[in-house]
């Protein structure tokens, strides 16, 4: 791929002008699973930093961008903002705001990255956030990408996601209507390059499946409002829209939790359950209304 080139308040969107189609890539995922690698897999050489560490090396959102084939490759590299604790690191949402104008006026596709025989609760997590920062129908746009290829010895990453026993693996592969891909980042010359094309081919299918159109939602609606305003005013004013919709009303949240809840859940008994739940504080509310009135 051909050089990269950063800006630190975001790209500038309109590529239009540029007369060039671009493909705007966003990494998500936990620390360690293997985000910057793969994006530095993609550019084809190392420029997001990646190392082995219990905590995330990658400080703040940074984006870079090369050529694959007609495509320009936007590529935007995520600190840890999707585990648990991001409401304390990030709590003004600032660095939240600055992985949405990097990708503004929307991203084609979000690489979820994990580790292959490593997906766990903290992954579950990573994709909740995802869904929190995003909307929940930026899932229709997420492909899943399996770092440690080579732990595969030559199977097909299709195969291990039909055969893992992993239900909450199996269910994300679902929903995500099988879009996977693995990579092994420590690969280099052609094996490097067929692997990015099969992963690059799938994220074109995807964007060609949608008419070329890019993920939107009110935020990157804001954000291009602001297009030419003063950089630090446009970060803050995104920043605040976020922090708005993050503390959403816990009632609100609680209402959204047991909705995903359900259709998480396929097994009829939960289901059930949640019913006759429901249906004890109804009545409950009906009788203490009742003996209230009288
Ligand atoms: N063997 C192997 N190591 C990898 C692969 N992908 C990432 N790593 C290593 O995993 C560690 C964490 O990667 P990093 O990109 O920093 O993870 P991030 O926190 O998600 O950005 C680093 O030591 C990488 O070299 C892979 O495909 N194979
Ligand atoms: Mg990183």
């Amino acid at each position: 791929m051909a050089r990269d080139e950063e800006d630190p308040y975001g790209s500038e969107e309109d590529t239009g002008s540029r007369q060039e189609p671009e493909l705007r890539l966003i990494l998500v995922g936990r620390t360690g699973a293997g985000k910057s690698a793969t994006g530095n897999s993609v550019l084809g050489h190392r420029h997001f930093l990646s190392r082995l560490g219990a905590t995330s090396v990658t400080r703040a959102c940074a984006a870079a961008s090369g050529r694959w084939d007609r495509w320009r490759v936007h590529v935007i590299d995520t600190p840890d903002l999707f585990g648990s604790d991001v409401h304390n690191t990030d709590p003004e949402c600032l660095q939240r705001a600055r992985c949405y104008l990097l990708s503004a006026p929307g991203p084609h596709a979000l690489l979820l990255v994990t580790q292959l025989g490593r997906f766990t609760a903290q992954d579950q997590q990573a994709l909740r956030k995802v869904k929190e920062l995003f909307g929940q129908a930026v899932v229709a746009r997420v492909v899943l990408v399996f770092t440690h290829k080579e732990d595969l010895a030559g199977d097909s990453v299709e195969d291990y996601v039909r055969c893992t026993e992993n239900r909450a693996l199996r269910d994300l592969v679902a929903e995500c209507e099988g879009r996977v891909c693995a990579l092994n980042n420590r690969a280099t010359g052609s094996e490097r390059q067929e692997q990015v094309e099969q992963l690059l081919g799938l994220v074109e299918g995807l964007v060609c499946m949608r008419g070329g159109a890019h993920y939107t939602n009110q935020v990157y609606v804001l954000a291009q409002a602001l297009h030419g305003a003063d950089p630090e005013e446009r970060l803050r004013r995104v920043a605040a829209l976020l922090a708005a919709g993050v503390q959403r009303p816990l009632g609100m949240r609680l209402l959204e939790g047991l909705w995903q809840w359900r259709k998480s859940q396929r097994t009829c008994w939960r289901l059930g359950l949640a019913l006759l739940l429901g249906s004890a504080v109804l009545v409950y509310a009906l009788f203490f209304r009742s003996s209230w009135m009288t």
